[in-house]
C-alpha cells in the first residue's frame, strides 16, 4: 500500500506547478521523505488548470523557466512567450529529467489540514479519502487556484454552452463560427478575445474597466537563438534576483519629472519596442507612486493605443481620455492583435459602464438597455478570489483549533508571506503578503523555495521539532504590507491586488510592494540572524534555533 508508507512523511508538498516542484527537488536532495499531492491529473498547476484558447505566460523566455541547472540546458523553447500547451510540454520535460511524477499523487485532492501539537505533525485528509501525517506542510497552491464566477440571474437557463475561462475543458470548444460573448477584459479575457475575434461568427465583448494592455511583441524563437541566450541564462537568473520585479531589467533609476520631455519620450519609445513588461517594469521610479507622473505614462499609453483603433467611440471605450485608475494599478496584460480586434465587422464592444448586465437568458445576455446579445458560447473571463482563497478554501486549522479563513476574517497577517502564527511547520509560495502580483513567478518561487528548504534543513539538522512566528513579527509584516508605499497608486484601483474584486471580501494590500530583491534581503535577513521573529519548540526565547 503506497499511501501506508507515507503515513508518517517528513514533508507534505501541495501543488505540482512550479513551487511544489521546486520543494521536491530540493527536500529529496537533502534526502528527507517528501510527496506532492496534487488535485489535478498531470504537473503544471495553472498551466495544466487553464486551458482557454490563446493562454499563455506574460513573462518573457527565459525568466519564466526554473533556474535549475539540469533544466535549462535542452529544452527548445518556440516562442518568445509561451503558450500553456508549451508550458504543459516543459513540465513533461521537467518530469523526464527529475523523475517527478513518481512522487506525486496525481486527483488528490487536499480538503483538511489540521495541526496535532502533541505530536507535532499535520494530519491532512483529502477528498479521496488519504490521511497523511507529515513533519512539514509546504502549500503551493499558488496565487489564481480558486475562481470567481459572479452571480449572473439566469446564468443557470443559458442553452448555449458556458465556462469559467480557469475551467476550460480538456477536449476544447469549438469557437469558429459561432456567436461567442467574452465577460471580462483581464489577463483571460483579453486573451480569449484575440484568440476568438478572427474564428467566431460574432464576438461580443462585455467590459467593465479597460484593460491597458502592452504589446507583447511575440517572436517564434529560432534554435540558433536559443543556443546563444542559453549562455546568457546564468547571468539572466542571478540578476533577475537583484530588481524589483524578478526580471532582469529594473527601473527607471530617475523620477519621471526630473527628465526632460524628450528623454521621455525616447525611453518609453525604446521599452514600448521592446514589448511585455519592459514599459512597465522599465519605467520611470515614482510612476505607481506619484499621480501627476503616472497620468503621463498613461497619456503616452493612451495615444499609442487609440492609433490602432478606427471608431472614435471605440477609442474612447478601450482607451479613455480619463484613466479610470492609474496605469499599472490593474495589472496591465501582455496583446497582440487585441486592438485591431475592436475593428472588425463581427466584434460588437459592451461598455457596462453604460449598460450593465441585467440577466443571462436561454438565448444568450440581456443588458440593462433592454437589448438581448444571442449566443452560442459565453466566456466567464472574470477572475479569482486571488491570493488569499487558494489557501482559504482548504480547511487548515493550527495550533488553537482557528482556521485560516476565521484568522484572516479581519484582514490577512502572516510572516514575511510565507508562515503564521499558530500555524507552526506550514509554510506557503507564492502566496498573500509577499511580492506575488509584482514578481515574475519563478524568480519569487525560487526565493520563497530557497528560503523554506533552508529553514527545514536548519529544524532537521537541530532536531528542532517546531516553528512558530511570534505574534509581534506578524503584526509588523503586515504593517510594512500595509504602509509600504513603493507603488502607493495600486490602492487606487479596484483589483484583486487588494480584494476588491470579490464582493464582501476585504479590500486592504495583500502583495509586498518593496520589491522582489529587497524581500529576498529581508528574508534572508532573518534567516542568517537565526530565524528572528520565530521560535521553536523547546526554545523559550524567539530567534534562538
Ligand atoms: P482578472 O484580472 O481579475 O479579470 C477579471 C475580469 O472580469 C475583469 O475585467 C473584471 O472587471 C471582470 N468582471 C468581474 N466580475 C464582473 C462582473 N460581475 N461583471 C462584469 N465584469 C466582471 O482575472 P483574469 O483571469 O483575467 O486574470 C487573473 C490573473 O491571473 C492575472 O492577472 C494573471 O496574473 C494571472 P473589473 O476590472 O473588475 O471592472
Amino acid at each position: 500500500n503506497p499511501l501506508h508508507s507515507i503515513n508518517e512523511l517528513d514533508v507534505l508538498v501541495v501543488g505540482a506547478g512550479f513551487s511544489g516542484i521546486y520543494q521536491l527537488y530540493h527536500i529529496r536532495k537533502l534526502g528527507y521523505s517528501v510527496k506532492i499531492f496534487e488535485a489535478a491529473s498531470d504537473l503544471g498547476g495553472v498551466w495544466f488548470n487553464n486551458n482557454y484558447p490563446g493562454c499563455r505566460v506574460d513573462s518573457d523566455h527565459p525568466h519564466y523557466q526554473f533556474s535549475l541547472p539540469e533544466l535549462w540546458g535542452d529544452f527548445t523553447w518556440k516562442e518568445r512567450y509561451p503558450s500553456a500547451r508549451e508550458l504543459r510540454d516543459y513540465f513533461q520535460y521537467v518530469d523526464r529529467k527529475l523523475d517527478v511524477k513518481n512522487d506525486v499523487f496525481f486527483d488528490t485532492r487536499v480538503v483538511a489540514a489540521h495541526f496535532d501539537e502533541a505530536i507535532s505533525r499535520w494530519i491532512v485528509t483529502t477528498e479521496q479519502g488519504h490521511v497523511v501525517r507529515p513533519r512539514f506542510l509546504v502549500l503551493c497552491v499558488g496565487f489564481a487556484s480558486k475562481s470567481y464566477t459572479p452571480q449572473f440571474k439566469g446564468l443557470e437557463k443559458f442553452k448555449g454552452i458556458w465556462y469559467h475561462t480557469a475551467h476550460w475543458p480538456k477536449d476544447d470548444v469549438e469557437l469558429t463560427n459561432k456567436r461567442v460573448g467574452v465577460i471580462g477584459t483581464g489577463a483571460s479575457g483579453v486573451q480569449v478575445i484575440q484568440e476568438a475575434g478572427p474564428i467566431a461568427s460574432h464576438l461580443t465583448v462585455f467590459q467593465r474597466t479597460p484593460n491597458m494592455a502592452l504589446p507583447m511583441r511575440q517572436k517564434v524563437l529560432e534554435s540558433k537563438m536559443q543556443e546563444e541566450q542559453r549562455m546568457l541564462n546564468p547571468s539572466i537568473f542571478r540578476r533577475s534576483r537583484q530588481t524589483g520585479g524578478g526580471f532582469s531589467f529594473e527601473r527607471y533609476p530617475k523620477s519621471l519629472f526630473s527628465a526632460t520631455p524628450e528623454e521621455r519620450l525616447l525611453y518609453w519609445e525604446d521599452t514600448w519596442a521592446q514589448g511585455g513588461f519592459h514599459f512597465t517594469a522599465s519605467n520611470f521610479n515614482d510612476f505607481l507612486m506619484d499621480e501627476a507622473a503616472n497620468r503621463e505614462v498613461y497619456s503616452f499609453w493612451r495615444d499609442k493605443v487609440r492609433n490602432r483603433i478606427l471608431d472614435p467611440k471605440l477609442q474612447e471605450i478601450l482607451a479613455p481620455t480619463v484613466p479610470p485608475h492609474p496605469l499599472g494599478a490593474k495589472r496591465c496584460s501582455l496583446e497582440q492583435s487585441y486592438y485591431e480586434v475592436f475593428n472588425q465587422p463581427n466584434v460588437t464592444l459592451i461598455d457596462l459602464n453604460q449598460t450593465d448586465i441585467s440577466e443571462v437568458t436561454s438565448k444568450g445576455v440581456t443588458t440593462t438597455n433592454g437589448i438581448e446579445h444571442e449566443l452560442d458560447v459565453l466566456v466567464l473571463a472574470t477572475g479569482f478570489d486571488s491570493l488569499t482563497g487558494s489557501l482559504t478554501q482548504i480547511d487548515i486549522r493550527g495550533v488553537d483549533g482557528i482556521s485560516i479563513s476565521e484568522k484572516w476574517a479581519n484582514g490577512v497577517y502572516t510572516n514575511l508571506g510565507m508562515t503564521c502564527t499558530n500555524f507552526p511547520n506550514m509554510f506557503f509560495i507564492y502566496g498573500v503578503q509577499a511580492p506575488t502580483a509584482f514578481a515574475n513567478g519563478p524568480t519569487l518561487i525560487e526565493i520563497q523555495g530557497d528560503w523554506v528548504v533552508r529553514c527545514i534543513k536548519h529544524m532537521m539538522e537541530n532536531d528542532l521539532k517546531a516553528i512558530y512566528a511570534t505574534p509581534e513579527a506578524e503584526a509588523e509584516w503586515r504593517g510594512l504590507v500595509i504602509n509600504t508605499g513603493y507603488r502607493a497608486l495600486i490602492n487606487r484601483a479596484k483589483s484583486w491586488y487588494v480584494g476588491a474584486n470579490i464582493p464582501g471580501k476585504i479590500v486592504e494590500p495583500l502583495n509586498y510592494t518593496g520589491g522582489v530583491n529587497k524581500y529576498l534581503e529581508i528574508i534572508e535577513g532573518i534567516a542568517d540572524r537565526g530565524y528572528e521573529g520565530f521560535y521553536f519548540n523547546g526554545c523559550s526565547s524567539p530567534g534562538k534555533g
